[in-house]
């Protein structure tokens, strides 16, 4: 079996794995995962969204889109004062959080006092001894820059999904905008967090076309989130079924074989798997989770479960 790191994936063969028999494909994925990573080594990432929803861009699975704010009736919050960030970030690292992710509902960072308070809150969660990673929307290169110089650790950018499934779920910006901005951040020395979300409606192809563009990226992003949908009442994907867990796992195991090295963090979704499915997900080699009780707007297991 070759458990190289390879950039030249195809749909075909990304497809073949989710295809195989489960407990083949788990098995594989764990083959993988015990040759390059410490399996006890569980990464885990506190989530705060700093300015909630009221976002222009209209992503059918987003409770923060300004789009549905009527019908998910969320209420929308400013930018949060630095100290209030710094507080949130110190009951995470007491708790035992490794990295801070710091979420803004925009389409994209502008420059200004917006920002410079942003490159402030990343001073502080690195000043504290935590990796920092945010997710702002697009980047220019100039941007990234600032953050790398900030000391940011890690940018969050999804895929979400595959190129021929985009459009069904986002219209106001492309494939191509998301993969510009990984490279603004890829350029600036940053790392990349991409990955995206299952339970969308799309196909195993789809599925299998983000891992391939992911894994071809050189070098592969070193954090991949997989969520699966939270179908939260008044987006268009409300009435979406729930993902079986099942497939969870297979795309948990798929995107071990196909980046090894890569923290596979098993995302958005926790609260609707059961304790043996996120079993399974961790011998297939998920090695990340959100810790701590909300995601951004919606929640997440109890920290004290997750112990
Ligand atoms: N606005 C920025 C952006 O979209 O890049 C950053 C924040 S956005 C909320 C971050 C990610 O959360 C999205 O890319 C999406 O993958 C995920 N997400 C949002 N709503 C979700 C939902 N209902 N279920 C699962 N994942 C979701
Ligand atoms: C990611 O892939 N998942 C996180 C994080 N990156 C920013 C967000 C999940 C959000 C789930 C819906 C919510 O709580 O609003
Ligand atoms: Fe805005 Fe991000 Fe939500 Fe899309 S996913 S609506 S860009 S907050």
């Amino acid at each position: 079996m070759s458990i190289a790191i390879r950039h030249d994936w195809t749909r075909d063969q990304a497809t073949a794995l989710f295809d195989a028999p489960l407990l083949e494909l788990v098995h594989r994925a764990a083959e993988v995962h015990r040759t390059h990573n410490d399996v006890a080594d569980i990464q885990l990432s506190a989530l705060l969204s700093i300015k909630t929803g009221g976002c222009p861009e209209d992503c059918a699975y987003c409770p923060q889109s300004a789009h549905y704010a009527k019908q998910t009736g969320l209420s929308k919050r400013a930018l949060m004062a630095v100290d209030e960030v710094m507080r949130n970030a110190e009951k995470a690292r007491a708790a035992g959080a490794d990295r801070f992710c710091m979420g803004a509902a925009w389409r994209q960072v502008r420059d200004g006092e917006q920002f410079d308070t942003v490159l402030e809150m990343v001073r502080g969660v690195r000043g504290m001894g935590m990796e920092a990673c945010v997710t702002l929307g697009m980047l220019t290169t100039d941007q990234a820059e600032r953050l790398a110089q900030a000391g940011l650790t890690s940018y969050n950018h999804n895929l979400d999904t595959g190129p021929e499934y985009y459009d069904k779920i986002i219209s106001t910006r492309t494939y191509e905008d998301r993969l510009n901005t990984l490279q603004h951040v890829r350029d600036a020395g940053i790392k990349i967090c991409s990955g995206g979300i299952i339970g969308m409606g799309e196909g195993v192809a789809d599925r299998a076309d983000m891992l391939v563009i992911l894994a071809n990226l050189d070098p592969q992003p070193e954090s991949v989130p997989i969520n699966s949908l939270v179908a939260v009442k008044g987006t268009p994907l409300q009435d979406q079924d729930a993902v079986d867990p099942l497939d969870f796992v297979r795309m948990i195991a798929t995107a071990r074989i196909m980046l090894p090295k890569t923290r596979v963090r098993l995302s958005a979704g926790r609260q609707q798997l059961s304790k043996e499915a996120q079993t399974l997900c961790f011998m297939a080699g998920a090695n990340s989770i959100f810790y701590g009780d909300t995601l951004l707007t919606t929640s997440n297991p109890e920290i004290n479960e997750d112990a």
